[in-house]
């Protein structure tokens, strides 16, 4: 029986879109749809963040999730964040479709993302390539355009 979230995402800026997880198995990947609209054409950072706390908007959703205390990287990598997701691409109308196979998130057990937050960020994740301190952390991802906490779907 696959297991099923939804992220509605939301900010102080224009940007919107609804994002969608599926696990066929508690082991197995986690596929991630869905579309956000609103983006300058381009790379946006996107990241599963620790906190489902939007008291101060998304800045209260704290850092990338990490339960195994490593690096921020690029999805494909071995050292990199659970929440590193990479970047979304928009087109020239501001859209990004969604399609992504995660094999280190997961909907259930110490890595669920399940009541944490997905941020769309307004720069691009520099995957921790970028030779700074900040890249090791954020991907220097700059600001946080839109964001919604994860929930059970059915
Ligand atoms: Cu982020
Ligand atoms: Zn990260």
């Amino acid at each position: 029986m696959s297991i099923k979230a939804v992220c509605v995402l939301r900010g102080a800026t224009t940007v919107e879109g609804t994002i969608h997880f599926s696990q066929a198995d508690a082991d197995g990947p986690v596929n991630v749809t869905g579309s956000i609209n609103g983006l300058t054409e381009g790379l946006h950072g996107f990241h599963v963040h620790e906190f489902g706390d939007d008291t101060n908007g998304c800045v209260s959703a704290g850092s990338h999730f990490n339960p195994h205390g490593k690096t921020h990287g690029a999805p494909e990598d071995e050292n990199r964040h659970a929440g590193d997701l990479g970047n979304v691409v928009a087109n020239a109308a501001g859209v990004a479709d969604i399609k992504i196979d995660d094999k280190i998130i997961s909907l259930t057990g110490v890595k669920s993302i399940i009541g944490r937050t997905i941020v769309v960020h307004a720069g691009v994740d520099d995957l921790g390539k970028g030779g700074n301190e900040e890249s090791l952390k954020t991907g220097n991802a700059g600001g946080r355009l839109a964001c919604g906490v994860i929930g059970i779907a059915k």
